[in-house]
């Protein structure tokens, strides 16, 4: 069927992690960083989450992403189509000091304008949890 305009997800605003369209492994709880809300956790290597029609105007260059982590952390992979589909970037999360202290960590994108479905596919150790994610923003050139 058709979609409307108001379907498109600006990736310009802040995209609500737990907004998600679908996702693998993944679960949700009430997040104590700004603005209240939920964060996703539960976040093991291989897991992800999809955003669904995430309409980009202009080329987009970075990716902002508020995380928190107890443990060493991992890495998000930004994929459009599938978790396997297309690489558009990467972002390296860090341990922050706790499950609930929140760190904005930022990575390089390559995205072209258009309307993706986009996937966070998280990797990292087997043996621990790598991260929670509470929200992410793209950046357009310049
Ligand atoms: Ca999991
Ligand atoms: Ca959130």
């Amino acid at each position: 069927g058709s979609h409307m305009a108001s379907d498109l997800k600006n990736p310009y605003e802040r995209i609500q992690a737990e907004a998600y369209d679908a996702m693998s492994g993944i679960q949700t709880e009430g997040t104590d960083d700004d603005g209240g809300g939920d964060n996703i956790g539960w976040i093991n290597d291989g897991d992800w989450v999809k955003y669904e029609r995430v309409h980009f105007e202009r080329d987009a260059s970075s990716i902002e992403v508020r995380v928190a982590s107890d443990t060493p952390g991992g890495r998000i992979e930004i994929r459009t189509g599938s978790p396997t589909g297309t690489l558009l970037g990467d972002v390296q999360v860090p341990n922050t000091g706790g499950w609930q202290q929140w760190q904005t960590v930022t990575g390089n994108v390559q995205i072209q304008p258009g309307t993706y479905d986009v996937y966070l596919v998280f990797k990292g150790s087997p043996e621990y949890d790598l991260m929670n994610v509470n929200w992410f923003v793209f950046r357009a050139n310049g």
